[in-house]
């Protein structure tokens, strides 16, 4: 990418609610199609059209910009929503987590991690060991932000999910999201499904294990969603590791491999 970058990102709320939110990095000649296809995306939600809709775009110094590999991408099959947590579950405690700190966090988005019982805009922060919630605001959690693909990178994610039959816009935010999330130091791992009722699939991503989806997390229909992310320690610099999700530039420029989906088997 040529010249400077931009942040641009976008949040939408409906009745004074989180709607809807997204975030890419830019040149400036590809804000104004990003900008539109934000508005576009705010407006023609599942959940809703927006009421109120904010765009912020700020330029980010090119010289902070680090770059980076996305994760590799598994998928298990499973049977419905109960197998989904539990391999989900498996997987986290092979990663470092708690069962503690797992349950806690599978019960608190399930039933909706804000204190009203409705999901969160962000994420939660949990201590890996004790299960403890640490991020300061437990309605609006931490957003990831400022993080990317870069051009090439998207096309080849494209063209590898569209040869799983697995490529949208979920699943790429979400890869890159997650992306960023593993270099965050201090970070373990991320529990994720989606707030959006006809979507029921999350993921796990831990370094080890690689981005590792699940078809089903949540029952179909359920709104409520959520992300935690689990830190290995309750000691580190909780402000330092806020500012690094939200405002650390990333790109990725390299994609990782992308497996076909198998059945999941409780020996993985
Ligand atoms: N930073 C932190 N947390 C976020 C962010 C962000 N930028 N965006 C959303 N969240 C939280 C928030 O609590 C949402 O309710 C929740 O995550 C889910 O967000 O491989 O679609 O955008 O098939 O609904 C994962 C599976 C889909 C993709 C995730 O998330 C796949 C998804 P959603
Ligand atoms: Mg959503």
């Amino acid at each position: 990418m040529k010249g400077p970058l931009f942040s641009i990102r976008m949040q939408a709320s409906l009745h004074g609610r989180h709607l809807s939110g997204a975030e890419h990095l830019s040149t400036a000649e590809d804000l104004e199609r990003l900008a539109a296809g934000m508005v576009k995306r705010a407006l023609g939600h599942m959940r809703g059209r927006a009421e109120k809709i904010q765009l912020t775009i700020e330029e980010v110094a090119t010289g902070q910009i680090d770059y980076g590999a996305l994760p590799d991408l598994h998928t298990y099959l499973v049977d419905d929503y109960h197998q989904g947590r539990r391999a989900a579950a498996a997987i986290l405690l092979k990663s470092g987590v708690s069962s503690l700190a797992i349950d806690g966090a599978m019960a608190a988005m399930a039933s909706g991690a804000a204190p009203d019982g409705r999901s969160m805009r962000g994420a939660m922060l949990i201590d890996a060991k004790n299960g403890n919630r640490l991020e300061p605001d437990q309605a609006r959690g931490v957003r990831v932000s400022r993080m990317d693909l870069t051009e090439q990178a998207q096309q080849e994610l494209i063209l590898g999910l569209q040869a799983l039959g697995l490529d949208n816009a979920h699943v790429r935010e979400a890869l890159t999201l997650a992306a960023k999330v593993l270099t965050t130091p201090g970070i373990v791992a991320e529990l994720c499904w989606s707030d959006d009722p006809g979507y029921t699939a999350g993921y796990v991503a831990s370094a080890q294990q690689g981005y590792v989806r699940f078809p089903h997390l949540k029952p179909i229909g359920d709104e409520r969603g959520g992300r935690a992310f689990f830190l290995a320690s309750g000691e580190q610099d909780l402000s330092e590791l806020i500012d690094y999700l939200q405002t650390k530039p990333m790109l990725f420029d390299r994609i990782g491999q992308l497996y076909r989906a198998q059945p999941w088997g409780e020996e993985l």
